[in-house]
C-alpha cells in the first residue's frame, strides 16, 4: 500500500495530488501543457498512478506552480515510500530520443540531491531553468538523489528523454523484492 495524498495551498498555488507507486491510472492537469506532457510521461514509463491537478498564478509565469507541483510531488513520494524497507534503492537508465540522450542515475537514499550535468534551451511553456528547478525541488522533497546527465539538441526532445529516463530509473530503485533495508546504517533517511 504505497500511497499518498497531499494537498498544498498558498496564496499563489493549489496542488492536490494523489500518487500510488504500485500502479493505477494517471490524469494530469497543472494548467501548463508542456508541464502536463512531461509528467504523463513520467506516470507512463515509472509505472505509478497519478491523479494531479494544480491551478497557479500562471499568468505571472510557469514557475510558481511548476516548483509547488515539484514540492507536492517529491512530499507524496516521499510518504508514499515510507520506511523504503525491501526496494532495490538504486536505478539507472540511458535513454535517446533522436537528437537527444539523458542518462539518469537514482538513489533512493534518503537524501535530496540533484546533480544535473547538462544544459537545456526552454519550449513554449517550459523554460530551461524550470526544468532544472523541477528536479532539483523534487529531489529535495523527496529525500531522492537522481544524477541526470543530457545532451542533445531540440529542448522538447532533450527534456523529454530526462522525463523518461528519471521515470525508468525510478521505477527501478523503487521495486520491492528484498527484505530488509537496503544500507549498512540500517535506515533511509
Ligand atoms: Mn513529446
Amino acid at each position: 500500500m504505497r500511497k499518498a495524498r497531499i494537498e498544498r495551498k498558498t496564496r499563489e498555488v493549489e496542488v492536490e495530488i494523489s500518487i500510488d507507486l504500485d500502479g493505477g491510472d494517471y490524469e494530469v492537469d497543472t494548467g501548463i501543457p508542456f508541464f502536463n506532457h512531461m509528467l504523463e510521461t513520467f506516470a507512463e514509463h515509472s509505472g505509478v498512478g497519478l491523479k494531479l491537478k494544480a491551478r497557479g498564478d500562471i499568468e505571472v509565469d510557469e514557475h510558481h506552480t511548476i516548483e509547488d507541483v515539484a514540492i507536492t510531488l517529491g512530499e507524496a513520494i516521499k510518504t508514499a515510500l515510507g520506511d523504503k524497507k525491501g526496494i532495490a534503492r538504486f536505478g539507472d537508465a540511458i535513454i535517446p530520443m533522436d537528437d537527444a540522450v539523458a542518462l539518469c542515475g537514482v538513489d533512493v537514499s534518503g537524501r535530496g540531491y540533484f546533480n544535473f550535468e547538462g544544459s537545456v534551451g526552454s519550449v513554449k511553456s517550459m523554460s530551461g531553468e524550470n526544468f532544472v528547478h523541477f528536479f532539483d525541488t523534487l529531489c529535495r522533497n523527496a529525500g531522492i538523489n537522481v544524477y541526470l546527465q543530457l545532451k542533445g539538441m531540440n529542448a522538447h526532445h532533450m527534456m523529454e528523454a530526462s522525463f523518461k529516463a528519471f521515470a525508468i530509473a525510478f521505477r527501478e530503485a523503487i521495486e520491492e523484492g528484498g527484505k530488509n533495508i537496503r544500507s549498512t546504517k540500517g535506515v533511509l533517511d
